[in-house]
């Protein structure tokens, strides 16, 4: 395995360790101990490899006294840590053969690792690639988050439907977790708020829970800092249920408010629009910031005294809408805690808050009603209300008499139940507010938040999204990695991705070349072995591989590439060639629970699957794996193999993807259309390497706004008649089937059928390229060469010059 130079410990050492802390921490040796026990055991040997560094740090922090980055965000997709920290702290060869040497199969040890799934999809991925790389450039950072008992859910498959099973993550311990219960914090909720003259109060909750954090290590790659994640458990706080006081008959409810309390941490909410404005919810994000802002004061206050500095040594990034709550509740403290005046406190609120927006879409932005504000957070309603009045009277001087200007920036949604736009609430209070890819930032101040940005246009930045090239290639792609570290002498690439320019002339080496196929179809096979114990299905290694990894969402347009297989059903079966090559057509990705919709789409590609599979005229040519319960341990086994990513969204509703990047940096070549961060790949690995297909962002509004007769296309083209025909009465028949086709011949919402021809045709031109292997392999080297923009260091290098205004601390090397 490649790794880090500066190795210290030698097999004998580790082993010796592994060991003690079997006998330590299980009680047990090697001869008695479960493959648990040694998991159990191994982890915590690494662990304590990074602790020195973790220590080294703190230190260096606490001379230094720098500014810090607070990264606030509900949710984390770590991946497994077991590999990880294996290979950041140089010790995964040594510890192999130590296993080896106590007679222990390594792989079943490490496959017990499991990976803590903390976060639904992109925005979690997202927030572990930025805490990675803000490590990896000696960064002072900490990550919050909530320390969910369970993560996102698992997926399984019944008749080609989703089912849900609660993912039990740490049921065996955590071994990479740090409790912390010294650091507890007391959260209040509910209650009444009295007046205290000028614009303080005082809020008497109804209702304490206490936060119990623990912190996991995030190692940097290549460097002595190791940063930390906390991640807060809410517990039920005795103290505050006087039991005493309740007659027999309501002890009972008593009991149970208490023990209702400390679930707040329970389940992570997947991602979905129809759970919207759940009371759990709100307490979640909450607790989350409530927590997280008093141990930033706390570590504040180590080394720093009164509120002058507190904007210089604090930046606060807010992780999509989730923690806003965060602004209103830092007035809270600075006001009536503290005795700031309202100015003042104001003032240093909006030099800590940045806050990044994920999405474009208008049902995805995040909403309260205002009556369940008032009677879970009261003082919180209280000073939104105050800031909103604030602001609108700055808005009403700069823009006299443009009502509807007032109304369209107002903090509270009015019209029906007043709403508090958590959107407004984090542009108010942020003194940055960025979008995810050029053309997401673009149309943010374009559409979804114009009218704020006409108003402060300095504010908004775009920052756009990378990937972390240790977690999706170093360990994702053992083999690429060490066939690029040959080639650029090393692995400090790894640390300075834009170094895989110098690929570019290795394309024309056809030794090369040969050795680069060679990796890919050793991940292909990696990957069949996989698709056939899990999904049932073989696939051909020599075959295209080409992978659709994402949530299920319309917008995201998996029908698309359904519709798309069924064609290329069609045309084998009548024998006609056209755009046939051998193919394994792989998707992964979850969708939320009650979202019905998507999860038509789900049973119908599995549906598909299930008929191309079993048929022995297409086998030779086409293979359809839908492969379970997606997450980063298996982003891992996919992306490696990858030959073809789908990235075909409707333009203008991607805020930016990432498994476009992975999937970039692996070696795949990309078909997707001009959405998110899909414009800035093409831009970088050029129009040879992108399959280009479909509508802009412009030519799709336009298209919306007109009238729409999605029907026209099915009568129009034959073969999108076919393949529609065929989900209704035909083979792929499936529940639900005759609602999908509905809208889609209806209404078609995403535009599919309007760009169903230039996709199909664009996968012909896919196929023609690849049956010249020599040119695609070439093709392939040249994406990998041109994407080191993509890494998420670039992206903290983005936001720290732009945005946090943070200088590295280096702790020294051990
Ligand atoms: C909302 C309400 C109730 C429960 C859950 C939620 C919820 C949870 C998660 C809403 C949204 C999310 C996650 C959104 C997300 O992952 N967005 C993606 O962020 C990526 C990183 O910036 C982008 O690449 C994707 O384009 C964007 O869709």
């Amino acid at each position: 395995m490649t790794q880090v130079s500066h190795v210290r410990a030698t097999p004998t050492e580790i082993e010796f360790e592994l060991l003690g802390n079997l006998a330590r921490a299980r009680g047990t040796t090697v001869e008695s101990a479960s493959a648990q026990d040694l998991y159990q055991a191994l982890a915590l040997t690494v662990r304590d490899h990074l602790i020195d560094r973790y220590i080294r740090t703190t230190k260096a922090h606490y001379e230094a006294n720098p500014r810090f980055v607070y990264y606030l965000s509900a949710e984390y997709m770590l991946g497994r840590q077991l590999g990880q920290n294996l290979l950041y702290s140089g010790t995964a060869d040594v510890a192999r053969s130590a296993l080896e040497a106590l007679g222990v199969d390594p792989a079943e040890v490490a496959a017990l690792d499991v990976e803590p799934g903390l976060g639904n999809g992109g925005l979690g991925r997202l927030a572990a690639c930025l805490l990675d790389a803000l490590a990896t450039s000696d960064i002072p950072a900490v990550g919050y988050g909530i320390r969910y008992d369970f993560g996102i859910f698992k997926q399984e498959f019944r008749g080609g439907a989703q089912a849900e099973r609660p993912d039990d993550w740490a049921y065996y311990g955590n071994p990479w977790e740090f409790r912390a219960p010294d650091d507890q914090q007391h959260i209040g909720f509910y209650g009444s708020t009295e007046p205290a003259g000028g614009n303080r109060a005082v809020w008497t909750p109804g209702e304490t829970v206490l936060g119990e954090p623990s912190h996991m290590l995030v190692p940097g790659y290549g460097t002595g800092t190791v940063n930390i994640i906390r991640l807060w458990r809410a517990r039920s706080a005795p103290e505050s249920f006087d039991l005493s006081q309740f007659g027999a008959g309501r002890y009972g409810e008593a009991v149970e408010a208490m023990v209702r309390s400390g679930t707040i941490s329970a389940v992570l909410y997947p991602d979905d629009s129809t759970e919207l404005g759940r009371e759990l919810r709100l307490k979640q994000q909450y607790f989350l910031v409530a927590c997280s802002l008093r141990d930033i004061i706390r570590r504040y206050r180590l080394r720093n005294d009164g509120w002058d500095a507190f904007a210089d040594k604090v930046v606060i990034q807010l992780n999509d809408t989730h923690p806003v709550i965060a602004i209103p509740e830092l007035m809270r403290i600075l006001v009536d805690e503290e005795g700031l005046a309202w100015e003042q406190a104001w003032s240093i609120t909006r030099r800590v808050f940045a806050y990044t927006c994920h999405t474009l879409l208008p049902e995805a932005l995040e909403t309260w009603p205002v009556g369940l504000l008032r009677r879970l957070l009261p003082r919180h309603l209280e000073i939104i209300y105050l800031i909103n009045h604030v602001f609108l009277q700055e808005v009403a001087a700069l823009y006299p008499g443009d009502a509807d200007r007032l109304r369209r920036l107002s903090i509270i949604e009015e019209g029906g139940e007043q709403r508090v736009r958590m959107a407004h609430l984090a542009v108010v209070g942020s003194f940055a507010v960025n979008g995810v890819a050029a053309l997401h930032s673009r149309l943010l101040t374009e559409t979804t938040l114009r009218a704020f940005a006409e108003m402060m246009p300095r504010q908004f930045h775009n920052v756009t999204n990378g990937i972390s090239p240790r977690r999706f290639l170093l360990v994702a792609n053992p083999g690429l990695t060490r066939l690029i570290s040959a080639r650029l002498g090393g692995t400090d690439w790894l640390r300075d991705l834009d170094r895989l320019a110098e690929l570019e002339a290795a394309a024309g080496d056809p030794d090369f070349r040969a050795r680069w196929r060679a990796v890919k179809r050793r991940n292909r096979q990696d990957l069949a072995a996989h698709a056939l114990s899990e999904a049932g299905v073989s696939l051909d290694p020599d075959a295209l591989c080409d992978v659709m990894i994402k949530r299920f969402h319309e917008y995201k347009r998996q029908l698309l590439r359904v519709l798309h297989v069924i064609v290329l059903y069609h045309r084998i079966k009548r024998g006609d060639l056209t755009g046939v090559v051998r193919r394994s057509v792989v998707f992964g990705g979850k969708a939320a629970p009650g979202y019905h919709a998507a999860k038509r789409v789900m049973l119908l590609a599995n549906t598909v699957a299930e008929v191309v599979n079993a048929d022995p005229d297409v086998a030779p040519y086409l293979k359809v794996a839908f492969l379970p319960d997606y997450n980063v341990t298996r982003a891992e086994l996919i992306i490696p193999a990858a030959d073809l990513s789908e990235q075909i969204s409707l333009a203008g509703k991607e805020a930016s993807g990432t498994s476009n990047m992975k999937l970039a940096l692996n070696g795949a070549l990309t078909i997707g259309t001009l959405d998110g961060a899909n414009v800035e790949i093409r831009d970088r690995v050029g129009a040879d390497n992108f399959f280009l297909f479909g509508m802009d962002a412009t030519e799709a509004a336009a298209l919306r706004a007109g009238p729409y007769n999605p029907r026209t296309y099915y009568e129009l083209d034959e073969e999108l008649r076919a393949a529609i025909d065929a989900v209704v009465g035909g083979p792929f028949a499936c529940e639900g089937a005759d609602l999908l086709v509905g809208e889609l011949l209806t209404r078609d919402e995403y535009l599919t059928l309007a760009d169903f021809r230039a996709y199909v045709d664009c996968q012909d031109r896919v196929a023609e390229a690849w049956r010249d292997q020599e040119e695609w392999t070439r093709r392939s080297i040249r994406n990998v060469a041109r994407s080191g923009f993509f890494s998420s260091d670039r992206t903290v290098q983005d936001y720290c010059r732009d945005i946090w205004r943070v200088e590295p601390v280096p702790p020294g090397r051990d």
